[in-house]
């Protein structure tokens, strides 16, 4: 006979929320009542199971003396007790919901903490806890209080009659997996502990309990309307608007609106008998109209990101100057919205929205994805017995944020299938809070929500919805649409964000998107730099697919962000050549364009001869003014030129210095003037060599040897690139997907055959047949080599041969210079990397780099560096011209062992920089979790011809 025992920790495999929390009520940052952070230092045991441990510890008395200690907030698997694990949708154990495994690490974790001694003596105290991962059971004296899950929500206590002035215990059991968890399947590491603050707060008798800010904007009148709806009854002031009425009175007066553009606080007060919180107004009215986002009568356009929490150290436990950071970079990259993927943040974070200005998409921390593994059978969501539970979860991210004026939409969550839980979020949210939107993508009909939402729609798709032409509902066809979710950030990329942008400004219905995702979730390690899913030896994971983000785990912007801030910069400037004007439009939503400066500056061969103000006028959103350039001033060196224009701030803001540049744009005015080099010299074939000018060649192989003074290796016709998480492609994208494919066609391991090398009057012509084994498709290549005398001029002919399916990964030369070579100048695109559907970015102009700033550090190596749009390079004593422009990468490794890395450490500076000059590039994509590369930027095999220019350096 078998049983099992009720026990006391049934709680954990419960599905309810918990039991003893108070209700949710609405968090403030500060008030004149007192309070105590109970973070820091923590004694702290690991157990194997949930009942390994009896609660003993909890009773005053326990001596923790030999316990080991964490910080708190923190996770222990971050503090050398266990290890994280990642997995993207699986369930990290086996799905029989509510129940959980045997082994569960079980951390105990034991504060002890004196009140201070001005603490008040009168009224009670709450004990609040800002996040947990899953589920914590809290004792406090040896008093059991209550047992909650919801991880990233809070929960409070009422703890007044347990405290004593010193010596107080408080115990706190978490459980990393509970039935929370079931809830919790977000695509980011599984990390345990009491990773938000912990604080003590006195409750003074006729406190503040809940309070709703209803601050709406009547656009047409700027009136403001404030009314304060408060649990306990109490006064109202806002100083700067003359406002002083009671709780639940409204008041109209003239004021500024709020928007994530024109962040107006204005600071007031509310009173009770016994407290004083601190209030910041922002009035702003969202509302649904004409079939779309409005917010102050005005439609919104997200330039939106994704964002996890993440440090790369302390992983979801933030700091404020960490989300400070955040908030500022993203003012600085131009981004004007966040969808808070996929959970409520640290409360601070929406303090920064709300000071600094980004629209805000307040997501519940509801995700049930790995049901999806079972056709979505047994989903929580679709489940009576789980809806307690979700409508607490609604509750508590609703009552804490709803005085945020940055929060316009609230989201149900992320990928949880559909159900009737999801719709009881959803009555509940629209009845308590009717002034905001809801958002749910998994909602395809709209039924529940107020926007049509997708991920990763493809740009044909996107075109078709922007068009009226996706059918869908009747409810659905009258929604606005965004895109809560695209441009996979993973790697190298993400692509063709630029003409998703397009899509997005040419139609109304369409109101922008969030790029997937902010930052990287690669966690610091001594092995690897930065670690991702596997490098703890979990069972099942996902790789680097945790890092998908715009900036690298340390926060440094990747490529993809600096394009994201040219692609969806605020206003746009665009040159007519003809009659010398430039015409700026302002693309903000709501500001004028009064806090810019804007600058105009020519290039002659890339270089600034002169520059001076342009005058634009303080255009209002929407407006276009033509302004014209002056005469360009003369050029007797008869070079390329061209127009910069610039708009920078005129002054410092909140978030960012004076002359932070925010748009520019660039237009040629003559074009390059192509170099003539005669053909004077014919090659000679001496011992073993031919010299030709400057040049020597291997006699018998036609290799190319050394350029004046310059050895020069294995030049030759190269195709392949380590490919990147977007050529690569997810597992599950029924596309085509070219790393796998070029891998399979062998395009890296080329053989080269010599077919002849043909010594002519005034060249010197090698013919190959380059090709990979058993395949019949090939690259007919001829190396034609002719020089000046001191110049050395190379073409490159290229014809395909047989049945070519694919599109080729590069297609260009590779050279060896001596690994002594540090450093390159070049004139074209820079000065970061480009590659042909991420060229927003690329500056034309003169750009320097070590060889080591050439690399981009992806947290797993590929593909990366390339410069666009190169008239010249100059490196290691050589200087090469091309014709036509050409793509310029420079490392100290080979394409080979880039691709053979798995992490950066893997990366070995060899003898050798190994330089790539390249003709064509493939695009990227996003088909790491997307669309790939446009049929535009897909370099498809055909007849090629490029030349190349080759001098040495002198002096
Ligand atoms: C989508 C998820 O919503 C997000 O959390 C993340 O996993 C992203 O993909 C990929 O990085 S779900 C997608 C597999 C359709």
């Amino acid at each position: 006979m078998s049983f099992r025992t009720t026990s006391a920790i049934d709680y954990v495999e419960d599905v309810s929320p918990g039991s003893g929390a108070l209700p949710p009520r609405a968090r403030y940052a500060s008030s004149d009542a007192r309070s105590l952070s109970l973070n820091g230092s923590w004694r702290f045991r690991l157990s194997p199971t949930a009942d390994a441990e009896d609660d003993s510890f909890a009773a005053q008395g326990f001596d923790a003396g030999g316990w080991a200690e964490v910080s708190v907030p923190g996770h222990w698997v971050l503090q050398g007790h266990g290890s994280p694990i990642y997995t993207n949708h699986l369930y990290p154990f086996p799905v029989d919901p509510p129940r959980v495994p045997t082994k569960n690490p079980t951390g105990d974790h034991l504060h002890t903490f004196d009140l201070p001694s001005d603490w008040p003596s009168d009224g009670g105290a709450v004990l609040r806890f800002d996040g947990v991962e899953s589920c914590a059971r809290v004792w406090l004296n040896g008093t059991d209080i209550g047992e909650f899950k919801g991880s990233r929500l809070p929960h409070e206590f009422a703890v007044g009659h347990l405290l004593k002035p010193g010596g107080n215990v408080l115990a706190v059991r978490v459980h990393q997996w509970s039935a929370g968890s079931y809830l919790e399947d977000q695509d980011q590491w599984w990390l345990p502990g009491i990773f938000r603050d912990v604080t003590l707060l006195h409750r003074p008798a006729g406190g503040v309990l809940d309070f709703f800010v209803h601050a709406s904007y009547d656009h047409v009148e700027g009136l403001g309307t404030l009314r304060v709806d408060s649990d306990v009854d109490g006064r109202v002031t806002v100083p700067g608007l003359d406002i002083d009425v009671a709780t639940g009175e409204s008041v109209t007066v003239p004021v500024r609106p709020w928007t994530a553009e024109t962040p107006r606080l204005y600071d007031g007060v509310l009173a009770t008998e016994g407290e004083r919180v601190p209030l910041r107004v922002g009035f702003r009215t969202v509302v649904l109209e004409d079939g779309l986002i409005k917010v102050n009568g005005t439609p919104l356009l997200f330039k939106g990101v994704n964002r996890h929490e993440w440090h790369p150290e302390r992983g979801r436990a933030l700091d404020l100057e960490t989300m400070r950071e955040d908030v500022l970079l993203m003012k600085r990259h131009n981004i004007n919205a966040v969808r808070t993927s996929h959970y409520p943040p640290h409360p601070a974070f929406l303090d920064l929205c709300d000071e600094y200005g980004l629209w805000v998409v307040d997501e519940c921390d509801l995700e049930t994805h790995g049901f999806t593994e079972q056709a979505w059978r047994d989903n929580p969501v679709d489940d009576d017995r789980w809806t307690p539970a979700l409508l607490d979860r609604a509750a508590r991210m609703v009552e804490r944020d709803k005085n945020h004026p940055s929060v316009v939409i609230w989201s149900l969550g992320n990928e949880a299938g559909t159900g009737r839980g999801l719709t009881a979020m959803a009555e509940w949210i629209r009845g308590r809070d009717g002034s905001r939107l809801i958002h749910y993508e998994g909602d395809i009909d709209c039924r529940d929500t107020d926007v049509y939402s997708r991920m990763y729609a493809d740009h044909a798709e996107v075109d078709r919805i922007g068009r009226g032409l996706d059918g869908g509902t009747h409810r659905r066809r009258g929604l606005p649409f965004i895109l809560c979710e695209y441009g996979h950030a993973m790697g190298n990329g993400p692509g063709g964000i630029a003409d998703y942008q397009h899509l997005f400004e040419s139609y109304d219905r369409i109101q922008g998107g969030f790029i997937w995702e902010w930052i990287d979730h690669g966690i610091k390690d001594e092995r690897f730099g930065f670690a991702y899913g596997g490098d703890f030896g979990e069972e099942l994971h996902d790789g680097n697919f945790v890092c998908d983000g715009l900036l690298f785990p340390d926060r440094t912007p990747s490529p993809g962000l600096v394009e994201y801030k040219k692609v969806i910069e605020p206003v746009r400037i665009v040159g007519d050549r003809a009659d010398g004007t430039v015409r700026v439009t302002n693309a903000y939503d709501f500001a004028d364009l009064s806090a810019l400066t804007f600058e105009w500056s020519y290039q002659v061969d890339g270089e600034t001869v002169e520059s001076g103000v342009l005058p634009v006028p303080e255009l209002a959103p929407g407006e276009s003014a033509d302004v014209k350039l002056p005469d360009p001033p003369a050029d007797p060196r008869g070079g390329e030129t061209q127009w910069t224009v610039r708009a920078t701030l005129a002054a410092d803001t909140a978030w960012g210095p004076r002359d932070h540049l925010v748009a520019w744009a660039q237009f040629p005015l003559s074009p390059r003037p192509l170099t003539v080099v005669a053909r004077s010299d014919g090659p000679v074939l001496g011992k073993g060599q031919i010299t030709l000018g400057p040049a020597a060649f291997d006699a018998r192989t036609g290799a190319l040897r050394s350029i004046g003074g310059i050895d020069v290796r294995g030049l030759r016709l190269d195709v392949w690139r380590a490919p990147t998480d977007n050529d690569n492609g997810a597992a599950w994208q029924p596309d085509l997907r070219y790393g796998p494919l070029w891998r399979e066609l062998g395009l890296h391991r080329m053989q080269h055959r010599l077919n002849s090398v043909e010594l002519g009057d005034d060249a010197l012509t090698v013919r190959t047949r380059v090709a990979p084994a058993a395949r019949e498709v090939a690259l007919r290549t001829v190396y034609r080599w002719t020089s000046d005398g001191t110049r050395l001029r190379l073409t490159v002919s290229v014809a395909p041969e047989g049945d070519w399916r694919l599109p080729l990964p590069r297609l260009g030369i590779r050279l060896g210079l001596a690994g002594s070579v540090d450093g390159a100048r070049w004139f074209g695109g820079g000065p970061g990397e480009a590659y042909p559907d991420t060229t927003s970015a690329s500056m034309v102009g003169r750009w320097e780099s070590t060889i080591d700033a050439l690399q981009t550090p992806y947290v797993r190596p590929q593909e990366n560096g390339a410069r666009a749009d190169v008239r010249w390079v100059e490196i290691g004593g050589l200087r090469v011209e091309g014709e036509p422009e050409f793509w310029f990468t420079a490392r100290r490794w080979t394409s080979e062992q880039l691709d053979a890395a798995e992490h950066p450490t893997d990366l070995k500076a060899g003898d050798t920089v190994w330089v790539n000059l390249d003709h064509g590039q493939q695009g990227i994509g996003s088909q790491s979790c997307g669309p790939g590369a446009l049929p535009q930027y897909q370099l498809r095999p055909a007849p090629a011809e490029f030349t190349f220019l080759f001098s040495e350096i002198h002096g």
